[in-house]
């Protein structure tokens, strides 16, 4: 027996494939607990250290299939775990002791909830007894996450008069709350009595594990959930096909579509329809679009009063989550349609300007495919004629304006990025600017590469983090365009980039501050708004990458960006590339532009 007491088929008397501590109950129960977890699938555990969760801890550290990682920061813990999610769609496993340890959690768990992405929360409490008599470190920890989890239960503590058979089922249901539509967080708080540490009490648990002797033997998680496939409904498929037969001014537009085959099926049945595609940069359809229906600039087509009275849609088909252009949404609310159609594989309604008027949940890529089946070759329409010249016409004028341009804009960060993203990468996009400029300003000519970002909320908090856990889960390095009041937000994470396995760029765009604020009307109220919204700081990047042990290059110049972005490619490690940007030279290149093409489109 080792010193953590594991007993396995090697010893006499504990007949198992697997490694079961048998040092003291609670280091059983931590056992059952981790490799059920194991057997479900979800294998990623991010801890964060602390005594009370050691028989988790050390029930991790014995289970050889475990992947783990460790990190001191629950709150970055729960980004990278939420990040490894959104890239496998598999539950990440979260780990950490009782306290505001737990409460750290939280930022994470609302963002989870809201993008319906898995997580399960192991926290670790003290005994029922201890709870509210003042016992150090001790909270309401049952219900932290309130109505932010699918599913929270309060783990009795680990004990011989419950069969073991509950810890196991227990998980079983807690990962099949997770990851069931809509998927999101789980919380199981875990209670424990002293020994924490797996000390061997001398008990035998020989006859307390008998009657799960059929898992110890099996490698399958104890009650396996079947999944039943969602079939496409035949009535609401014939009233959709003759919406879309109907109409004479169509859009499709791709929300967040993490899957390829939703992406592709929702791609092929523009095609039949002819129709427009308006691909949200999340749509993982937009960079590297290979094909002719694709409108890149539509965000820009409609900084025009021109396009936006004569391009008005009658029909939109939505398919997938939700967008990031505003303006698409304005617009569309102004256009007294016909029908918007919104697909999606999910419940939850997502329709701030409350205009849907047929939602079908439905799995996209077969509920595509069908409709595609039963529409006819359809020739191309004046209408998609005319935004694919609009589309033409602004790409030339962006083109033009940012080769003429003196200064580095964030415009052109952000287009360089589109073309200069390695294939075998992927893309994170911090909230505010960021994602907004890589939405509008994004070229079509670069490489597909997966596109991500926190769009559930929206926090600028948790960004690197969020993207160090979706580049383990995707297993390939990350591109991160963040802002500086993001990386800001999130500069412990930069210590989980050193680690090969985790390989992030970090291009930061440090503008002093808040840039967006500069776009909305706020921004015509002189010193407080400075002070009270831009938040300007004067800091620098550099020494905090050294800090870290991170590679650092500061870019003045679109062409430095793009020879320091190539050979941060190459190197085996993480970066952080430094973009000083002035605000106010920003916002005049932004206004220009929009004037310029308003004045080409006219034409
Ligand atoms: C956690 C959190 N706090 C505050 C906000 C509000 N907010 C949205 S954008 C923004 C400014 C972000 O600045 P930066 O990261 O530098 O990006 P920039 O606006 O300059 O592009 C703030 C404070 C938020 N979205 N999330
Ligand atoms: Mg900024």
């Amino acid at each position: 027996m080792g010193r953590d007491g594991t007993k396995n088929s090697k010893h006499t008397g504990y007949n198992s494939a697997v490694s079961i501590s048998v040092a003291n109950i609670n280091s059983v129960w931590g056992s059952l607990l981790v490799e059920e977890l194991i057997r479900s699938g979800a294998d990623y555990f991010c801890i964060s250290p602390g005594s009370r969760s050691a028989p988790l801890a050390m029930a991790i550290a014995n289970n050889a299939r475990a992947n783990t990682f460790v990190h001191f920061d629950e709150r970055g813990a729960a980004y990278r775990a939420l990040g490894y999610a959104r890239a496998t769609g598999k539950s990440a496993v979260l780990i950490c002791t009782s306290g505001t340890a737990a409460a750290n959690y939280l930022p994470a768990v609302v963002e989870a909830s809201s993008d319906m992405l898995p997580l399960i929360l192991l926290t670790a409490d003290r005994p029922p007894e201890l709870l509210e008599t003042g016992a150090n470190q001790t909270t309401r920890q049952a219900c932290l996450f309130g109505e932010f989890v699918r599913w929270s239960f309060n783990l009795p503590c680990p004990d011989r008069a419950i069969p073991p058979e509950m810890p196991l089922t227990t998980i079983d249901y807690a990962v099949q709350q997770a990851t069931r539509v809509p998927a999101g967080p789980v919380h199981l708080n875990c209670m424990f009595r002293e020994p924490l540490a797996p000390v061997e009490t001398g008990e035998d648990f020989r006859s307390y594990l008998s009657s799960i002797t059929g898992w110890l033997d099996s490698s399958e998680p104890y009650t396996k959930y079947e999944q039943a496939e969602r079939v496409v409904d035949t009535p609401a498929l014939d009233r959709i096909s003759k919406i879309l037969d109907r109409a004479k001014a169509g859009i499709v537009i791709l929300g967040h579509l993490p899957r390829a085959s939703d992406r592709n099926a929702a791609l092929a049945l523009a095609e039949r329809m002819q129709w427009p595609v308006f691909a949200d940069i999340t749509s993982g359809a937009r960079l590297g679009a290979a094909r002719t229906e694709v409108i890149p600039f539509f965000n820009l087509a409609l900084t025009s009063d021109h396009v936006k009275q004569t391009l008005r849609p009658d029909t939109i088909l939505h398919v997938g989550g939700r967008v990031v252009s505003k303006r698409l949404m304005q617009w569309i609310e102004e256009s007294s349609l016909k029908s918007y159609i919104h697909v999606v594989d999910h419940p939850t309604r997502i329709d701030p300007i409350h205009c849907v008027t047929h939602r079908v949940e439905t799995d996209i890529e077969s509920f595509c495919r069908t409709l595609s089946g039963r529409i006819g070759e359809t020739a191309r329409s004046d209408y998609m004629s005319l935004w694919l010249r609009t589309s033409g016409v602004i790409d030339h004028v962006l083109q033009q304006f940012l080769a003429e341009t003196g200064e580095l804009v964030e415009a052109g960060v952000a287009r360089l990025l589109s073309t200069e993203i390695s294939p075998d990468t992927a893309l994170f996009l911090a909230s505010s600017m960021p994602i907004r400029d890589m939405d509008i300003f994004a070229a079509t000519g670069g490489a597909a590469v997966p596109v991500a970002a926190n769009r559930g909320v929206s926090g600028i908090d948790g960004t690197v983090a969020s993207a160090a856990g979706y580049a383990v889960g995707i297993g390939q390095p990350v591109t991160l365009l963040i802002g500086d009041l993001a990386l800001l937000h999130d500069l412990n994470s930069l210590a989980m980039l050193h680690n090969s396995e985790t390989r992030v760029i970090v291009v930061v765009i440090n503008n002093n501050g808040g840039g967006i604020f500069d776009h909305l009307p706020i921004s015509e109220f002189g010193e407080s708004y400075e002070k009270f919204f831009v938040n300007p700081h004067g800091f620098r990047f550099e020494f905090v990458a050294k800090q870290f042990g991170l590679d650092y290059t500061h870019a003045q110049t679109i062409a430095e960006l793009r020879s320091q972005y190539r050979q941060a490619i190459i190197q085996e490690r993480s970066a952080v590339i430094e973009v000083a940007v002035d605000r106010a030279e920003n916002m005049r290149f932004h206004k220009r532009l929009i004037h310029e093409i308003g004045s080409a489109l006219k034409l």
